[in-house]
Parts: C-alpha cells; sequence; structure tokens
C-alpha cells in the first residue's frame, strides 16, 4: 500500500530536507511527502511543510527536533539520511521499538576510500613535510616511504571499512581489519581481518596508520586514547572518518607533541562545527575536513530509502536494520 503512505522529512540542515524531499517524490510518486515543519527547510518552504494533521508513517532524515517522536506517534521506522545512526540512538524521545534504518553505502564507501586513500599518499609522499618545508622556503628532496612501511589498520569492517580496505589493498598498502565480532572481508584480497577484544592490542602494534571507520557505541567512545596510542607503530598516524568521540582530544595532542604519532587526519570532531577555539585547528601536525570525507549522496540514497520503505511496507526486513542494542 504504497500509494496511501505519508512519508515525513526531518532534516537539521538547511537544504537537505528539499533535495530528500523532492529525490523521494521521484521514486515515490504516490506518495505524501512533507518536511517537518519544526526544520530550517519546514519554516522557509511552508508549501511543502506538513499540516497539524500529517500523521507519518515514516521519517527520513538526520538529528530530529526534540519532540519528533512525540509530534508523530504512528511512525513505523525513521530512516538515518546518514551513514550513522548515532544522532537517533541518543534522541531522548526515540521509542524503544521503532525500527531505525541506515544507510549502506548509497555512494558512500568510493568517496570515503578517496579520502582515505589520499591521507595515505599523502603521508607516503610526505607532502606534509614539504609544506612545512615550503613555508620555509627550504628545496629539499624527500625519499618516499615505502607502502610496505605504512600498515594500514582499519577499525570497522562494515559496509564501508571493507570497501575502503579494498581499495586500500588494492593500492598496494598492507591492511588489516579490525571488528568487534568474527567478519570476513569477503572477496576482499590482502586484506586480514582481527576481532575480538584480546586481539585488539596486536592490532594496533601491527599498525602505523589508524584509519577509524566504526560507528559510534557506547564500546567504541574513547577507545582511541593515551594506551591504544601508545601501541601503534612508531611514527604513526590517526585517520578519522567515523566520529569524533572515538578519539581522546587531549590524548591525541600529547601523542602528536610528543613525536609518539607523526600526524593525524580528522574528519570528524566531538562537537560540529569545530569550535573556533579547539587546539585541533592551529596543531602543525593536524590536517582537518569539515565531515567531508563522504557527503551523503541524496538521489542514490533516496532511491535506497524509497527501496527499503517498499520492503517494510510489504512486511520484509529491509537491509540497514539498525540492531538497537548494538548500537549500530
Ligand atoms: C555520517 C554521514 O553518518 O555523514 O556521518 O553520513
Amino acid at each position: 500500500m504504497i500509494g496511501g503512505m505519508r512519508i515525513l522529512v526531518t532534516h537539521s540542515e538547511p537544504g537537505a530536507g528539499l533535495a530528500w524531499r523532492r529525490e523521494l517524490a521521484e521514486r515515490l510518486p504516490d506518495a505524501r511527502i512533507a518536511i517537518d515543519a519544526a526544520t530550517p527547510d519546514g519554516a522557509s518552504e511552508p508549501a511543502h511543510a506538513a499540516g497539524p494533521g500529517f500523521e507519518a508513517d515514516w521519517a527520513v532524515g538526520w538529528s530530529p527536533p526534540a519532540d519528533l517522536f512525540e509530534r508523530q506517534p504512528r511512525l513505523r521506522a525513521f530512516f538515518s539520511s546518514g551513514a550513522g545512526v548515532d544522532h537517533l540512538l541518543r534522541h531522548p524521545g526515540l521509542p524503544p521499538a521503532l525500527p531505525v534504518v541506515r544507510l549502506e553505502d548509497a555512494g558512500m564507501a568510493t568517496l570515503m576510500a578517496d579520502y582515505c586513500l589520499h591521507a595515505l599518499l599523502h603521508i607516503a609522499h610526505r607532502h606534509d613535510e614539504y609544506a612545512r618545508r615550503q613555508a620555509e622556503r627550504r628545496w629539499h628532496e624527500l625519499a618516499p616511504i615505502p607502502r610496505e612501511a605504512l600498515p594500514v589498520g582499519i577499525v570497522g569492517m562494515g559496509v564501508l571499512g571493507t570497501r575502503v580496505a579494498g581499495a586500500i589493498a588494492r593500492a598496494g598498502f598492507p591492511v588489516r581489519g579490525f571488528s568487534r565480532g568474527p567478519r570476513r572481508a569477503e572477496g576482499v584480497e590482502g586484506v586480514e581481518t582481527m576481532h575480538g577484544a584480546a586481539r585488539w592490542p596486536d592490532f594496533l602494534a601491527a599498525t602505523r596508520v589508524l584509519v577509524l571507520l566504526a560507528p559510534r557505541t557506547p564500546e567504541t567512545e574513547d577507545l582511541i586514547d593515551a594506551a591504544a596510542l601508545a601501541r601503534l607503530r612508531p611514527d604513526g598516524w590517526v585517520v578519522n572518518v567515523a566520529r569524533g568521540a572515538l578519539v581522546v582530544d587531549a590524548d591525541l595532542i600529547a601523542a602528536l607533541d610528543s613525536g609518539r604519532l607523526a600526524g593525524a587526519v580528522l574528519d570528524v570532531f566531538r562537537e560540529e562545527p569545530l569550535p573556533e577555539s579547539h587546539p585541533f585547528w592551529h596543531h602543525p601536525r593536524i590536517r582537518i575536513t569539515p565531515h567531508a570525507s563522504a557527503p551523503t549522496q541524496v538521489a542514490v540514497s533516496a532511491a535506497q530509502v524509497a527501496a527499503k520503505i517498499a520492503a517494510m511496507a510489504r512486511g520484509e526486513t529491509p537491509g540497514g536494520l539498525v540492531d538497537r542494542a548494538r548500537g549500530y
């Protein structure tokens, strides 16, 4: 019964709600799709905003307002418009039994792989050092770091982690993937996988470039602290494209200042936008991007969400259904 369904788009970023509404409407022409009036696009586009009597069957979006679930008591599922669902699982109003569904790849894996490869090639070809030398007008050639001297450890071997691991392995870097439970990097040649708390110290000790791709859960919060950083190979790097809360900020800075770590490439932060006063901005060994490693590809993602809604309406279990106890 797709024709009569009502979908609410509730997105905290201006412009995103309208884009989602447009793309979903193309794929579900018979559905009624409205933007939450309490979001920026709902406020600026009253013609597309949900009126007071609009009770949605499904909702899609990012960081919904605090009272969303009170206002929408008939929801059958919430679809995250991003890869992560921590913004939803920490929402105080989220009904405990409401199914939460996340995007699966939806075009993000290629972008994420590009971002991580770019960081690795930057490291291997010593571009950070060249940037410092350029500031001093120093002409001095450096030998590239051989790829075999840059073993990469990927934390989180879900859909994105597996695709990134494959791309990095194909580029010739030694790669290990770490996950909470047993998981095979299926079909990915050259990727060794490790799992479980007992293997964590060995995984870190084998890693020089730590790439974080795990979801934020109570288990992963503060996972990368002074003790974890101290286990990495010398002249290590941290590349964080997952969530800022995985890393203890002060411990990362201390490891960089002591020379234990060579550098960090950070795309995500505990507080976003990163506050102007945060020391990461000015640290000479930190490179920052504004949560830009893999922006949601709205057309591909809307097609995926439309297919998942159709599957759920038929009574099927969609891919990407979040296990609320595990947190992803
Ligand atoms: C995310 C995203 O979950 O940007 O961080 O998709």
